[in-house]
């Protein structure tokens, strides 16, 4: 049946083919709404209890599975197999939090004359979940879990480039006793299979991670059916560090923020914005910390960044280094085949060069000097996105002051952390629309239904 439609799947540090799966088109992808669909009535059915209990099992049946996951992970992403861990738990702990909400969907009782009113929060149907290949089953478990716990069942289409854990989770829930259709994994190219969910009628909502680029074609798209929509698209997201600040804890936590992940994250924090005072001191610290970064292989225990998805990847991220670059530190990179490439910090640039502008999505990082709390906040802001962001300061009042004034969804003080599974996390701007995770992601996957009861009046 699939002749040559078969998707290769390739292992970034080396090069080489790790697996060949069939490749999904249109057929498949209506196929899978349809098995939603057919779902969706008997699963919203389940009890609050029941469907808590499933998802747990899911969650448990993830856990035993954990070590192979993040394996899986490491090799088809490329990241290190420690963070790669890290994710896996983060995609059973998002199971296990959203496992709480079935029995937690309360509605309001309004005071009305003549009667009670009461409102429900209903499921949407089928989603449609169209995911990245950066973080893919952890971002995939932000959208998956939610989903499910608030009774809508799930399409998920992961990237061409990493679909292995998707459809391991598949796999995983279906053997934890998920009912059949509940959670369905479409591996096919975006532009197919990812634009027919948009596009298809039984499909209530999409809920997207990706680029902005595409992000926009999926709104207007999706306008035609007037689909709900979830976006969370790109970044460049600001580093604030004032001079008063402990400048060699902000030195020291600057490479993982912009780094992790080979850079390759929308909350990469790739705008260093440094107070001038402050800035010789910093960067003398920086270079240090730039330099101990261990770049190599995914599966050693003690490498701190991969290579980039890639070779095309690694080709536009080359391309923001032209002879010009002021390339003020470069750290290594392993020789032989893998998409690999050095951390990279740019100094001093200017908040309008292209470099600080566009999303580079790989490991080079912006140094852009400031004057002043205004300053640093105008620079901040002068930006299409607003993903998330830092304040590094040791005066209480300004990072507030600050804080309030970004643009950005996501800020952290004297932290570069972004995301947690308890608390909401989305963008400002260009960088999205809605909200995943925390309590508010469930708004995201359901609709309210108001009811009137008259008691006696009309
Ligand atoms: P995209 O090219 O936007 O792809 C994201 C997903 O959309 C993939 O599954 C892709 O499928 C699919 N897709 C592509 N064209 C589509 C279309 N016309 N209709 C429907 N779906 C389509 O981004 P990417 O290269 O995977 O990821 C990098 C970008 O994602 C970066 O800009 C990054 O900032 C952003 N990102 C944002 C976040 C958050 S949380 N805001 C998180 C991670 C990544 P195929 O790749 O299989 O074709």
């Amino acid at each position: 049946m699939w002749g040559d439609r078969l998707i290769s799947v390739t292992e970034p540090a080396t090069a080489e083919v790790m697996a060949e799966i069939p490749r999904a088109g249109i057929e498949e992808t209506d196929a899978a709404v349809a098995a939603a669909k057919a779902a969706f009535p008997a699963w919203r059915a389940v009890s609050p209890a029941d469907r808590a209990a499933l998802m747990r099992r899911l969650a448990d049946a993830l856990e035993r599975e954990a070590e192979a996951l993040a394996t899986l992970e490491a090799r088809n992403a490329g990241k290190p197999i420690a963070d790669a861990r890290g994710e896996i738990a983060m995609v059973i702990e998002c199971f296990r939090y959203y496992a709480g909400a079935p029995e937690r969907l309360l509605g309001h009782t309004i005071p009305v004359a003549g009667g009670v009113d009461m409102t429900f929060r209903e499921p949407l149907g089928v989603v449609g979940l169209i995911t990245p290949w950066n973080f893919p089953l952890v971002i995939a478990s932000w959208k998956v879990a939610p989903a499910l716990a608030a009774g809508n069942t799930v399409v998920l289409k992961p990237a061409e480039l990493t679909p292995l854990s998707s459809l391991e989770l598949e796999r995983i829930a279906l053997e934890a006793g998920l009912p059949e259709g509940v959670l369905n994994v479409v591996a096919g190219p975006g532009s197919v299979c990812g634009q027919r969910l948009v596009d298809h009628p039984d499909v209530a909502k999409v809920a997207f991670t990706g680029s902005t680029e595409v992000g926009r074609g999926i709104a207007s798209g999706a306008a035609q059916t007037i689909k709900r929509v979830t976006l969370e698209l790109g970044g460049k997201s600001a580093n604030v560090i004032f001079a008063d600040a402990d400048l060699d804890a902000a030195a020291a936590a600057a490479p993982s923020a912009v780094f992790g992940n080979a850079g390759q994250d929308c909350c990469a924090r790739s705008r260093i914005l440094v107070e001038r005072s402050g800035l010789d001191q910093f960067m003398a610290a920086l270079v240090g910390a730039v330099d101990a970064i261990r770049v190599g292989d995914p599966l050693d225990e003690q490498t701190q960044m991969g290579p980039l998805i890639s070779a095309s990847h690694r080709d536009t991220v080359a391309s923001y280094l032209n002879d010009d670059a002021p390339v003020a530190i470069r750290g290594d990179k392993p020789d032989g085949p893998g998409f690999w490439f050095e951390p990279t910090v740019l100094s001093p640039v200017d908040n309008s060069d292209r470099a600080a502008t566009e999303e580079i999505f790989g490991p080079v990082a912006c140094v852009i000097p400031f004057d002043g709390e205004d300053e640093a906040v105008q620079i901040a802001n002068d930006t299409i996105y607003g993903l998330s962001g830092s304040i590094w300061t040791r005066d209480g009042a300004k990072a507030l002051r600050v804080t309030r004034a970004l643009d950005s969804g996501v800020i952290s003080i004297n932290s570069n952390s972004s995301v947690r599974v308890t608390t909401p996390f989305g963008g400002f701007k260009q960088s999205g629309v809605g909200r995943e995770l925390g309590p508010d992601a469930l708004d995201h996957y359901t609709d309210v239904k108001n009811v009137y009861y008259a008691t006696g009046g009309n």
